[in-house]
């Protein structure tokens, strides 16, 4: 594996790797690697000739400036990892040299800004799609590879390659889970083990409700109810969001009835960590 730090050295190597017809795999990530990460590279590297891989944590998407001082760093047990994973090239760049002035460009993605995460995290989006769209530009990939962990982040994503003509197939990998349900996260290093216990509920919660759509219930209302009254349980939860939204657009929705994608969303934080986790039930 190679490890290029600048722009310029990247675009030559693929440049390079293009003379050749090899096609190039891209997963963008902000490190602290876990088997959700993993998984991805593999994905990449089953499906091209070439697995690109970056780590950037990028301050653009941090809404909450502790969040970002916080975000867990562990740059040489990474490395290590996207080697054994079978990534071929690593791109970390300085943060000098992506952004040597804040841009001044904004991306608006429209009702996605102002639903779920949007409405949860302002900004937050605008940073992701300005961060992607200066990788994709660099990278040039033929297939960049997201985690439906983010489920808001890969429909943003879509909106993003779809509306400004990337020639980039963008594929969607699913949640990685710890054997007790929990979906993982970079975030995770943060909590204690009872915390990663007691965070194992947010995706019980979630499936309590997939049981009662399979179960017929088609009220949104008592489908959320229902999941907060179980989530109630754990003092050490604090929820921010539960929604039952449509699967296709995440448009929220009052009845499970003519629609055969559901998607049930949660944020919650635990020992101060916020975690987010999503389920999606094709009906
Ligand atoms: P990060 O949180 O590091 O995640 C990188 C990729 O890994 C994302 O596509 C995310 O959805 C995926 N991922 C995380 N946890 C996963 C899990 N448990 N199972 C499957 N995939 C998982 O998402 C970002 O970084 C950033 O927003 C980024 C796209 C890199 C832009 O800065």
């Amino acid at each position: 594996m190679i490890c290029i730090r600048s722009i310029n050295a990247l675009r030559l190597h693929i440049a390079d790797e293009k003379r050749t017809s090899n096609t190039i795999g891209f997963v963008p990530t902000m490190g602290a690697l876990h088997a959700g990460h993993i998984s991805l590279i593999k994905h990449a590297k089953a499906e091209n000739n070439v697995c690109i891989a970056s780590i950037f944590v990028n301050p653009l998407q941090f809404n909450n400036v502790e969040d970002f001082k916080k975000y867990p760093i562990q740059q040489d047990a990474d490395i290590a990892l996207m080697e054994a994973a079978g990534c071929d090239v690593l791109f970390m760049p300085h943060t000098e040299e992506f952004y040597p002035t804040q841009p001044k460009i904004s991306i608006d993605v429209g009702l996605l800004d102002r639903i779920l995460e949007g409405t949860h995290r302002p900004g937050h989006f605008s940073g992701v799609t300005i961060v992607v769209t200066k990788l994709f530009n660099i990278v040039a990939p033929d297939k960049a590879y997201f985690g439906q962990k983010d489920l808001q982040q890969v429909a943003v994503i879509n909106q993003l390659v779809s509306e400004l003509n990337f020639p980039i197939e963008i594929v969607a990998c699913p949640i990685v889970r710890e054997q007790n349900g929990l979906a993982m996260s970079s975030r995770n290093m943060r909590l204690s083990n009872s915390g990663k216990s007691i965070a194992s509920n947010l995706f019980k919660a979630l499936s309590f409700i997939e049981a009662k759509i399979k179960g017929g219930e088609k009220s949104v209302t008592i489908l959320i109810a229902s999941g907060k009254t179980y989530l109630d349980q754990f003092k050490e939860i604090e929820l921010e969001y539960l929604e039952v939204v449509n699967g296709n657009s995440l448009e929220s929705i009052t009845e499970i009835k003519e629609i055969n994608k559901v998607a049930i969303c949660i944020a919650a934080h635990v020992e101060g960590v916020r975690l987010i986790d999503n389920l999606v039930i094709i009906l």
